[in-house]
């Protein structure tokens, strides 16, 4: 049996977001993306390769997945092997310390703790920036869930030059995100197939391409600056023309529910009453707002009106991926 390697890894917003691949099979995006990793949203995960085992044996939040539900953590446990020689069959017990059904971990805190506790486990010593171009291979947006606070994925054209790096980590002033945490209804399409169908349907594609290309040079310049007014516009402008490219895809879709846009339009009242605040939302219903921990109580104050007070979490800028042996 090989050691048991346990990893965190938090989740992270993107603010010029990856939406479309280039590569299916490498998971290469279509345009690079900058994201803010939080300290509040992590999964932690254990790996053993155990030689007595059969098949992989996949524990979720305490619930056993059946191999068929357990089949894209195989899968990526394969590339794993490949990787490492190593032969055996694997035992992961992973948790997300998500609230229930919030759609927020998604898969990004996911692929990157598990390939930083799988690669260990079989005995890989990678470098982060390898562990990066790893997680990327199990979901786009685990490439950067490897670091902490502003993060960019370089899109790159294969699998080396297609990985993510820090740009600003410790984040060094104020700044947070508020996450409004909405009913789900039945995801209307997963992220895979729906950012695949825009890629082939929406006759916008190029324009937001062209666009997220320039997001990300005006997106880094706004961090350097330590602009809140800056990353907040364009990750608002930024979030709107990906939802409008699901919007423009055929046949058309859309995360948004009715809770969904009484959130942007608090948001959008409260900057009319002079609170610097922002949104950005990503393949569910969920806004998170990009605002100053000085304006906490006044944006909660606002949402109140709408939402419970456990439906609004507060989050900070959180670290990279931790590794430890059990
Ligand atoms: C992002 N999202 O940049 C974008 C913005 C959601 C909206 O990456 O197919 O789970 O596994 O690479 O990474 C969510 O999609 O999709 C995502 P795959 P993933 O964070």
């Amino acid at each position: 049996m090989s050691k048991t390697i346990i990893a965190k890894a938090h989740t992270n917003i993107a603010l010029v977001k990856y939406w479309g691949k280039k590569d299916a099979q490498l998971m290469l995006p279509q345009n690079g993306s900058i994201s803010l990793t939080l300290d509040h949203f992590y999964t932690k995960t254990s790996v053993t390769f155990d030689a007595s085992l059969n098949e992989d044996q996949v524990d979720f939040n305490g619930q056993h997945l059946t191999p068929k539900q357990a089949t894209r953590i195989s899968h990526f446990l394969d590339l794993v092997r490949t990787k490492s020689g190593e032969t055996a069959r694997a035992s992961v017990k992973t948790s997300n310390h998500v609230p229930t059904s919030a759609g927020l971990a998604s898969s990004a805190s996911g692929f990157a703790a598990l390939a930083a506790a799988g690669s260990r486990a079989a005995g890989l010593d990678l470098s982060l920036t390898d562990l990066s171009r790893l997680a990327r291979r199990g979901s786009g947006s685990a490439t950067r869930s490897i670091f902490g606070g502003f993060v960019e994925w370089h899109a790159g054209h294969d699998d080396i030059s297609s990985y993510a790096e820090p740009i600003q980590d410790p984040v060094d002033w104020d700044i947070q995100m508020i996450a409004v945490v909405l009913q789900a209804s039945k995801k209307p399409i997963s992220s895979t197939a729906g950012m695949q169908r825009v890629v082939d349907t929406s006759p916008y594609y190029p324009a937001w391409v062209k666009t997220a290309n320039a997001d990300l040079v005006a997106m880094r310049t706004a961090i350097a600056n330590h602009d809140l007014t800056s990353v907040g516009q364009i990750a608002e402008t930024n979030a709107m023309r990906m939802h409008a490219l699901n919007l423009s895809a055929q046949p058309a879709f859309n995360y948004f529910t009715a809770d969904t846009l009484t959130a942007i339009n608090a948001v959008q009242d409260l900057r009319a009453h002079g609170i610097n605040c922002y949104y950005t939302l990503d393949a569910g219903p969920n806004v998170k707002i990009i605002c100053a921990s000085a304006d906490t109580a006044a944006i909660t104050g606002a949402l109140s009106q709408h939402f419970a007070a456990d439906q609004l979490i507060v989050a900070q800028p959180g670290p990279g991926i931790s590794i430890s042996e059990a």
